[in-house]
């Protein structure tokens, strides 16, 4: 039976159009996604958009239309970037849809049962643009004397009756289970930050508001509407058919193992949500990882400074598996990172073009003319040949703890180590000057770099999905031989296979036209 592997990302609001902070943390899960599918594992990868409460209500009426027309809208251009990004979710939730409705109201339930909810009224600061609560200890004043929440957020002063989730009583609770799972949170610098926070104290949590309407109501009490994060996170058990947990998904994927956020929402998952699985006895996420932001060319990205990056923009200028590596080799996951025009052009060049596609490129070349446009007779490999070719069958194992780490960029590093190996192996057998001197030595050198290529073609398909597919084709690949388990020597290519003419894979980018040379 293969193992299961359930993450998501966090669901988007729809009060804004997607830019490259949310493709950035997709693109991560749809990596692990592709990761955990080829190593064999039985994935649901969900995604979706966050569509009640005040801001985008407001955002909606600022658009000057009722706020099902607009999330219907906005909801859409998130799918759109799904598909353009070429993520391989399984579902796609809506907090607007049934099934939704019924998983919140349920939770709900599960807490007033449990006398984990009680009534009372709310008089404190909330910033709609975090949809948070803060206490007045936390605030500063920004350069017009406004409050602002630590975010930078403006708060503004709530008074109305509302429903309170005892969260006061979880403190020393959630200290436990933080102790019992070391890795719930990731990276390990963020769970220090969580646990101090919780160590100071936590207070009951106003779980619901009536002076708007945009949300779930109440069961029983339609007044009141539910706080939009209880209603948000809740996202994760209804994609696995919450309220039924007896069979079906929830008994299957639940606990998920991995909620990847943004550095900016991790109180809310690793405190809160936690605290209301726990309080609903249902039990908690396996781990949350929250990982660092992306400014633009050292600005952080904003409307107001209208530095906003574009993913669309991005996939156009650069194309998709370039935009797709960049991002994850960039920056060490979890640390904060700068964009810059020149970061990817030097990346796609360097990298891409020069290290992996010039390989490929020169190898199927040489095949072509050389070998009958087959897959080369090989005869008995030297130390040299065996040393690289141990190297790259054997790559997976590191890989793979990198990838159980979510460290993404050091999985590219540690391929491109594989890549460097093989560029070094060609220039050293030069295989072009064996072709007169000795032809059998040179197929077995060919033979060897097309073997590494087929290494590292799957190992890059997580990241690289149609560039890696690409290359596979010209190595004669079947789709059905593409995963993990092909690694190594039993599933080597086969001497005599008749390969298709080759093509570049990874264009240079050339700065003068503006765009991409074929390579
Ligand atoms: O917070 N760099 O939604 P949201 C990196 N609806 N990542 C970024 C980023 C940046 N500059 N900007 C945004 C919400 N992100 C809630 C979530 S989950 C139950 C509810 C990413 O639309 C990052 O993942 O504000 C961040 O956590 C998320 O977008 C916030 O998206």
């Amino acid at each position: 039976m293969p193992k299961q592997y359930y993450l998501t990302t966090p669901i988007y609001y729809v009060n804004d159009v997607p830019h490259i902070g949310h493709a950035y943390t997709t693109l991560a899960c749809d990596v692990l996604a592709r990761f955990k599918r080829l190593d064999g594992f039985d994935v649901k990868f969900l995604t979706g958009t966050d569509e009640h409460g005040q801001k985008v209500a407001k955002s909606a009426e600022a658009a000057g239309v009722d706020p099902q027309t607009f999330t219907d809208r906005v909801s859409q251009n998130f799918r759109d970037l799904a598909d353009l990004m070429n993520f391989s979710h399984d579902d796609f939730i809506r907090t607007t849809e049934p099934r939704h409705k019924k998983s919140v109201q349920d939770i709900w339930t599960r807490l007033i049962e449990r006398d984990e909810i009680y009534l009372g009224s709310y008089a404190g600061w909330y910033a709609v643009r975090d949809e948070a609560f803060y206490t007045e200890d936390e605030l500063t004043k920004n350069a017009e004397g406004k409050k602002i929440a630590p975010s930078g957020a403006e708060v503004e002063w709530v008074e109305e009756p509302s429903y309170f989730f005892r969260l006061s009583n979880w403190g020393d609770k959630l200290l436990k289970f933080y102790d019992e799972q070391p890795d719930f949170i990731l990276p390990q610098t963020r769970r220090n930050e969580v646990t101090s926070f919780v160590s100071g104290g936590l207070q009951d949590l106003s779980v619901s508001r009536t002076t708007f309407d945009w949300g779930i109501p109440v069961p029983g009490d339609d007044k009141h509407i539910m706080y939009v994060w209880l209603d948000a996170l809740t996202n994760y058990i209804t994609g696995v058919g919450y309220p039924e947990t007896e069979t079906g998904e929830y008994a299957h994927y639940w606990p998920a193992d991995l909620h990847m956020v943004g550095k900016d929402i991790l109180r809310f998952h690793a405190v809160y949500w936690p605290a209301f699985l726990m309080a609903a006895e249902l039990a908690p996420p396996k781990r949350v990882y929250a990982h660092g932001w992306w400014t633009n060319e050292g600005e952080k990205i904003s409307k107001s400074l209208g530095n906003i990056i574009d993913p669309i923009d991005l996939v156009n200028k650069y194309g998709l598996d370039q935009v797709r590596y960049f991002l994850l080799r960039e920056m060490p996951f979890g640390n904060d990172g700068d964009f810059s025009h020149t970061a990817i052009v030097t990346r796609m060049n360097s990298e891409l073009a020069n290290d992996y596609g010039n390989l490929a490129q020169r190898v199927l070349s040489m095949i072509n003319k050389n070998c009958d446009d087959k897959v080369p007779e090989p005869g008995s490999f030297t130390s040299d040949d065996a040393k690289i070719l141990d190297f790259i069958g054997n790559l997976i194992s590191g890989v793979r703890q990198d990838m159980d780490r979510q460290a993404f960029n050091e999985v590219l590093e540690a391929i491109w180590v594989g890549v460097r190996m093989a560029n070094a192996y060609v220039d050293h057998q030069a295989p072009w000057k064996l072709k007169k001197e000795d032809p059998a030595r040179m197929a077995t050198v060919l033979y060897v770099l097309a073997e590494t290529i087929r290494h590292l073609a799957i190992l890059t398909q997580p990241f690289m999905p149609d560039s890696s597919a690409a290359m596979l084709e010209q190595l004669s690949v079947a789709e059905d031989a593409r995963t993990f388990a092909h690694l190594g020597p039993d599933h080597a290519l086969v001497p005599g296979t008749a390969l298709p003419a080759p093509q570049g894979v990874f264009p240079r980018f050339q700065e003068d036209e503006g765009g991409e040379e074929g390579a």
